[in-house]
Parts: structure tokens; C-alpha cells; sequence
């Protein structure tokens, strides 16, 4: 063998990076973050308000951190995440100790849904498993605790939460974590029924009719979720009955914002925005189609790292720094 074609072990035990030390941390969170999902049900009823909304993040850490400093200066004490923390970004690893961490300090104020990213079959092939050295052990030790996570929450008793959407009007009770597939992937349609996705064949798409179904049966009046990329980082469907919401900017280089939501009365928003002379649109009056449901008791918060404002739906465009 040739001198220094291999290091010796120190010099190898001194060449742990910081993406090592990371992994160590996550996974000496897991057993409590196991402990802890195990304990929850497969669908989570939150009675508090405001809720602070957060869809797909994958991996891009300097967003949730964004987002994480919006609820301190909000003051909302409530967050749910929408699901997909990992994959695509670069640090998926360090979003989900955050996450972890967050849920362990406040279990009754931290909740963590799962999306279509929270598996095996997406990280080995979306960037997950290569941020972790391809170490299939340790993702195996991270898909037991995906599996523990719950599906869907149902806030202040009727508007339902979940990363996809839903397989038609069926009963929220029969959600398991077992059979979360569909309500992990799922995507709305205009088309009515349930179609064929691009996404493959065990993929499905809900129609109005189907949203429609589901909500009268479970005697909700709203859906939100995420997994659906998007430019403004969030998008209405079906006279607002279905919210998209996508907290992620800049994925995959597509430049577009991210979104987050605060359910609830928000009075509890102590946000300190500047005017930009942006005018709040002035309301003509009921907007086509009757009243909007819920407008009050939801706003949406828009950001980019490419632009250095923030949107607030209701208070127009407001400065803010940029991520
Ligand atoms: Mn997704």
C-alpha cells in the first residue's frame, strides 16, 4: 500500500464535518420525538388561536428561520407545519433538529404533520439521503419516527390540515398513520371526481364535488395544505374552500415566494410592518360569488428572497427584511 493513500484513523476521526455533528444531534432527538408523535393521534385537534400555518420547506433552513422570528414578533404561540421538511434543499438535517427541538420544548404548541417527504422512497431519491452520506441505517432510524408522525389537524373544530389533500368524502376518523398515502400525495383538480395525477398512478386528484363531499360529511368548511409549488406561495381553489400553501422560495431555483398563514382571530399579531405607500386595495363591496369564508379569520404572509418585501394579504405591501 502506498503511504497516505489512505488516512490513518486520526487523521480520519479528526475529518468529521459539521454535517456529522449534525446527524449526531438528530439523532439523539429521536427517541423523545418518537416518544412524543407515538402519543399523538392521526388526526390532531388544535382549539387554540392564532395557529401560524407553515407549508413545504425542504431543507432551506434560512426560510424557517424567517418564519420562526415572524411568530416571535407576532406573538403566536400555536404553529403547525404542513409537512415536507427535507429533500431538495441543502439542509434538511439542521430543519428537522429545529423542528424536533421545537416540538420537545412545546409539544401542545409545536405540531409537525407528515408529507409525501417524510419517507424513505422520496429521500433516497430528492437529496435527503445523500445530505446524510448515504447512511441507510440512519435513515432507517429517521423513517420509524416519519411513521410516528400524524396525517392531519382539524383547527378550532372546522378547517382540516393535512400535506395533500384527501381521497373523497370520506370520514376524517378513518385517517390512519398507517394509510396516510393518499392524504400525503393527493392534489386538487377542477376536475370533478377523483382523476388520474401527474405524479403516477397511486396519485390521485380531487375535485370540487369531492372537497365538497368531504367537507359537508365531516361538518367542516375549509382545507388547507401544502405540497403543491407555487409562485406566490400560496393559492386559493374551489371559492376558498381549499387553501395551498407553500413556505419554501426560491425551490429549486424557480424564484418564486414563500407563504405563510395565521389562523384564528389575530389580535394576538403585533406585527411591526413599515408602510411602503403600498394602498390597501380598497373592497368594492362582496366580492363575486358572496362573501369569502373565513377572509377574517385568515391571513396570508408572503416572502422571497428575491424581493424584499413582505405581503400581508389584508395590510398590502409592507418592507421588510429580506431573507
Ligand atoms: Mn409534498
Amino acid at each position: 500500500m502506498l503511504s497516505g493513500e489512505f488516512p490513518d484513523k486520526d487523521v480520519a476521526d479528526k475529518d468529521v464535518t459539521d454535517k456529522d455533528v449534525a446527524k449526531e444531534t438528530l439523532r439523539a432527538l429521536l427517541p423523545e420525538a418518537n416518544r412524543i408523535f407515538n402519543a399523538e393521534p392521526s388526526v390532531l385537534r388544535i382549539d387554540e388561536e392564532p395557529v401560524m400555518l407553515v407549508g413545504d420547506i425542504h431543507g432551506n433552513l434560512e426560510a424557517l428561520e424567517f418564519i420562526l422570528k415572524m411568530r416571535e414578533e407576532m406573538g403566536c404561540k400555536t404553529l403547525l407545519f404542513l409537512g415536507d421538511y427535507v429533500d431538495r434543499g441543502p439542509q434538511g438535517v439542521e430543519v428537522l433538529i429545529r423542528l424536533f427541538r421545537l416540538k420537545l420544548e412545546g409539544p401542545k404548541n409545536v405540531f409537525l404533520l407528515r408529507g409525501n417527504h417524510e419517507t424513505v422512497e422520496m429521500n433516497v431519491y430528492y437529496g435527503f439521503f445523500e445530505e446524510i452520506g448515504s447512511d441507510p441505517l440512519f435513515l432507517a432510524g429517521i423513517s420509524r419516527t416519519y411513521e410516528k408522525m400524524p396525517v392531519g389537524a382539524v383547527l378550532s373544530g372546522h378547517t382540516f390540515c393535512v400535506h395533500g389533500g384527501i381521497t373523497g368524502a370520506e370520514d376524517i376518523e378513518k385517517i390512519t398513520k398507517e394509510n396516510a398515502f393518499p392524504y400525503l400525495w393527493n392534489d386538487p383538480s377542477k376536475k370533478p371526481g377523483l382523476s388520474a395525477s401527474r405524479r403516477g398512478d397511486t396519485v390521485k386528484e380531487y375535485g370540487p364535488d369531492l372537497v365538497d363531499g368531504f367537507l359537508e360529511l365531516n361538518g367542516l368548511k375549509r382545507i388547507i395544505r401544502a405540497h403543491t409549488a407555487l409562485r406566490d406561495g400560496y393559492e386559493w381553489w374551489f371559492e376558498r374552500k381549499l387553501l395551498s400553501l407553500f413556505s419554501c422560495p426560491d425551490y429549486v431555483g424557480l424564484r418564486n415566494s414563500g407563504a405563510f398563514a395565521l389562523f384564528g382571530d389575530g389580535k394576538a399579531g403585533k406585527v411591526k410592518i413599515e408602510k411602503t405607500g403600498v394602498k390597501k386595495k380598497e373592497s368594492g363591496g362582496r366580492e363575486p360569488g358572496g362573501r369569502e369564508p373565513g377572509k377574517k379569520e385568515l391571513k396570508l404572509f408572503v416572502f422571497g428572497n428575491e424581493k424584499t418585501e413582505m405581503r400581508n394579504e389584508e395590510q398590502g405591501y409592507s418592507l421588510i427584511k429580506s431573507l
